[in-house]
């Protein structure tokens, strides 16, 4: 059971053995005493084990915490606190993604500084979490808008440009014409129209800075391999790369020079094509006639339809058949997938079937049942057998080849905005574009700056800010205006907690030593973007020889949403205020995430004061696994609390029992031994693994309930150590109650002279080991059936049945008629010991 205390006790003298336990004065169970006592007075042992890098997705310092929060930072606290039962080093920091947008709306909006609204923001957040309970390693503590950590996203900025992975080019942003100013996708709301001024986005194209990730896309994909996570995060990395193996195929321009390339991974189908269609912002384009480009022009992006399509009045040659095929500008072409062009397939391709259905173009079946048609010499071959000979024979005629093209597009950095790590570029009249040298960084940000939420940035306003100096003599440098997106704020972070106080961004003798996190939690909605990044950054700073390790997070626990209970007006969809008038209106129901503009959130600091955070935690992790969405209810929370409330009273009975003298063991010792082992091994099991941390909850109920059953036992040394145990399996999880009750366990642990002594709190203890020949002590007994005094088998029973004599009876009397040893009409006496079990029958 617990370590170092597996010995067994001869029996105390039966003076000190009572048969039953007096419920003696018991302390009322108040959890805001209890957490208010043990608030960040947490001890450990010292750690002897392997590192442990636990670590939880940092938020953004919106100023409150939200379930989401609460959910994702018990996970990871419960699993940090087991690890360290365990005694593993563990490391388990907490920090805020603190650029962003919401900082310069407070700023816009209210006039706050953006630096002032989020460290006050932080301020409240860090008290609300140690609240929670959550114990992190706040000495190492990342704000990811202060400029001793912005200072080197800088420099990973320049580690990237050095070496050809971050460029500029040409991108479309959304403009809001009226405000004159560049709007986030979330600035736009779902008609398209500018937050502020309401004006509809138009989209401009503007110079933007981008990491080159493609030049990543095989390794992401092949690095997903070993990455102990959730299958559907692994796909959705997958198809968020895209990979496509396929082929290219040339196909000359009649009377041009040039020749019109196209991508299929259907090269079998090639005779089957009857037309070519190129994007409407494919290069040949710019070459049409004035009045095709301005039908071109005329495609609105919002209505952007299959059959939109303009003839380029150009012909191309069938590679194989030369015959004469036109070419289309189709809007359902996409500019920056394989080359931008298709070759169509109507009878064989749904796109390209209603595209030529609207403009009336020839369709031609080139397969039926598995093998190729009308396609001269593959005529009869099968797909695979005819997308082989095709490409073949193109390769041949130096008209095609093998091609693989990918989804993933390069990494869009710049943004047009206050809040984030300025670029650290220079732009020199003389030199062009400089890097910052890395002994200038960081790169400040202006202080004293006017927030209108009207045209250029406030960056591109300062004029005194923006002067710089490339190092040259008489340089008049340009600082780059734009900021970096705050995903490459945190596409970092994690190797910044490793070396938190390092005048370097991190050294690779800590980061190689934590590196890499073991188990990383947070919200499912990271499952592209932020891990895809991360991921990316990491592996460039491998290559780059800073890291050892190419993927930064082996263990992926992609925790699921905190629902509400959401209530909507039927006709307009509009969400219902609670209390709001209802009378005669339909009303729709449904669990969704909560959120403040649905009005179904429920406020962590309430609910914490009500139930306490012991309470709350608990039930996180118990309402649901940590991959499912849990749905808040009321009910369910005070379930877990009332369980609270009775542990609290079993240990205190237990307590006041053993004042009044206590006994090795007695006729449940077995029973109540198995019963903790069991508890033990599948407690742990829900720590590991896939985490079914839900669990663990129902299993430390299931031992109290024995131990309820058993309170003639109460003053027992077996009753005391699964109690102790109990309140140890708890404790990663009700750190607080567990620390409280552990404490007074301790005390009456002295009372069993001969149970070796247990020093310090609860988190100081090992984690207990099961032992698998204690976990089948009790489970079954052998029950002999005699009839009429004869022994006639040998029956195995639950100890359940065997200790109550009515089931015991009732189910060897089954078993009799059964096996026929007796009749239903026979006149039966039953007479049982608990161990045998005769029967009488009269015929
Ligand atoms: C001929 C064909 C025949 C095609 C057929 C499909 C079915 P995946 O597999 O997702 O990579 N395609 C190529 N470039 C495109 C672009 N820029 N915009 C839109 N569609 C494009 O898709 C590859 C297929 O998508 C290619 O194979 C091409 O159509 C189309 F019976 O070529 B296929």
């Amino acid at each position: 059971m617990l370590r170092g205390a597996r010995r067994r006790f001869p029996a105390l003298p039966s003076l000190y053995r009572r048969k039953s336990c007096a419920v003696s004065e018991t302390p009322h169970y108040n959890p805001s005493d209890v957490e208010g006592r043990w608030a960040g007075k947490w001890a450990w042992s010292q750690p002897r084990g392997p590192k442990s890098y636990i670590l939880s997705m940092f938020p953004y310092p919106s100023g409150r915490l939200h379930m989401g929060h609460v959910r994702v930072y018990t996970i990871s606290d419960t699993l940090a606190r087991y690890r360290r039962l365990l005694g593993e080093e563990v490391l388990h920091p907490m920090g805020w993604d603190a650029f962003g947008l919401p900082a310069e709306n407070a700023a816009i909006d209210h006039g706050i500084d953006p630096s002032s609204w989020t460290v006050q923001n932080i301020g409240v957040m860090r008290g609300q979490l140690d609240r929670m309970g959550c114990h992190f390693d706040w000495e190492r503590e990342v704000t990811t808008c202060s400029p001793d950590y912005y200072r080197w996203t800088q420099w990973l900025f320049l580690q990237l440009y050095n070496r050809g992975l971050a460029y500029k080019k040409k991108a479309v942003v959304n403009w809001d014409p009226v405000d004159g100013t560049v709007l986030a996708n979330e600035q736009v709301d779902s008609h398209g129209r500018s937050w502020r001024s309401g004006a509809i986005v138009e989209q401009k194209l503007l110079d933007q800075w981008f990491f080159k990730i493609t030049h990543y896309a095989d390794a992401l994909l092949e690095g997903l391999q070993d990455l102990d996570w959730p299958d559907a995060v692994k796909n959705t990395q997958a198809q968020w790369i895209g990979r496509s193996q396929g082929a290219y195929f040339d196909f000359h321009l009649t009377g041009m020079s040039e020749r019109l390339r196209v991508f299929t991974t259907s090269q079998h189908t090639l005779y089957g094509v009857t037309f070519l269609a190129i994007s409407p912002h494919h290069p040949l384009v710019k070459t049409l006639s004035a009045s095709t480009q301005a039908a071109v022009n005329g495609w609105r992006s919002d209505d952007s339809a299959v059959s939109n399509g303009v003839y380029t009045g150009l012909t191309a040659v069938h590679p194989l058949t030369h015959t004469p095929l036109p070419v289309w500008v189709a809007d359902y072409v996409l500019t920056d997938y394989g080359t931008g062009a298709v070759m169509c397939v109507p009878a064989h391709d749904d796109r390209d079937f209603l595209f030529a259905t609207h403009h009336s173009l020839p369709v031609l079946p080139v397969v039926e049942d598995g093998v190729l048609i009308h396609s001269q010499q593959c005529n009869g071959l099968s797909i695979q057998q005819g997308a082989n000979a095709i490409l073949e024979q193109a390769v041949t005629m130096g008209t095609g080849g093998t091609m693989t093209t990918y989804k993933l597009r390069d990494w869009l950095i710049s943004r047009q905005r206050y809040w984030g790590a300025p670029i650290p570029i220079l732009y020199c009249d003389k030199c062009g574009i400089v890097p910052v040298s890395e002994d200038k960084l960081p790169v400040l940000l202006p202080t004293n700056v006017q927030f209108t939420g009207r045209g250029p940035s406030p960056l591109a306003t300062n004029t005194e800010w923006g002067r710089g100096c490339c190092g040259k003599p008489h340089c008049r440098a340009r600082k780059e205006t734009d900021t970096m997106d705050t995903f490459v704020d945190s596409s970092w972070y994690f190797l910044r907690f490793t070396s938190r106080h390092s005048n370097q961004p991190f050294t690779s003798q800590e980061a190689d030593s934590w590196m890499p996190v073991d188990t990383y939690v947070g919200g499912i909605e990271h499952a592209h973007l932020h891990l895809l990044y991360a991921r990316f950054i990491t592996h460039v700073l491998h290559d780059i020889g800073f890291l050892a390790t190419k993927e930064p997070f082996q263990k992926l626990i992609a925790q699921g949403m905190v629902q509400g209970l959401t209530y909507r007006e039927e006709v307009s969809g509009r969400y219902l205020r609670p209390g709001e008038d209802i009378k005669g209106r339909g009303i729709s129901v449904s669990w969704e995430k909560m959120s403040k503009s649905k009005y179904n959130g429920v406020d962590p600091e309430v609910i914490v004061q009500r139930y306490g955070a012991d309470a709350v935690r608990l039930f996180m992790l118990f309402k649901a696994p940590p991959e499912l969405s849990i749905q808040w209810e009321d009910g369910a929370i005070q379930g877990v609390s009332r369980w609270l409330s009775r542990l609290w009273r079993m240990v205190h009975t237990h307590i006041g029992a053993v004042r009044g003298g206590v006994a090795s063991d007695d006729q449940h010792r077995d029973k109540i031994v198995s019963a903790t082992h069991k508890t033990i091994k599948q407690v742990t099991g829900a720590m590991e693994g896939r985490y079914t941390l839900n669990t663990a909850l129902p299993e430390l109920m299931i031992l109290s309930n024995v131990l309820r059953d058993h309170t003639s036992s109460c003053h027992t040394l077996p009753y005391h150590e699964a109690l102790s145990t109990l309140v140890l399996l708890l404790s990663p999880m009700a750190p607080h109650v567990s620390a409280e009750l552990w404490e007074g366990l301790s005390i009456a642990r002295t009372a069993y002279t001969q149970a070796p002594t247990i020093k310090g709190g609860v988190f100081e203890q090992s984690w207990p080991e099961w032992r698998k020949e204690l976990l089948d002590l009790s489970t079954s007994r052998a029950i002999v059936l005699q009839v009429n005094g004869r022994k006639r088998c040998v029956v195995e029973v639950s100890v359940g049945v065997a200790e109550d004599h009515h089931q015991l009876k009732a189910i060897l009397l089954s078993h009799a008629l059964e096996k026929g040893l007796i009749t239903s009409h026979d006149n039966i006496v039953i007479a049982s010991n608990g161990l045998l079990v005769n029967i009488v029958s009269s015929s």
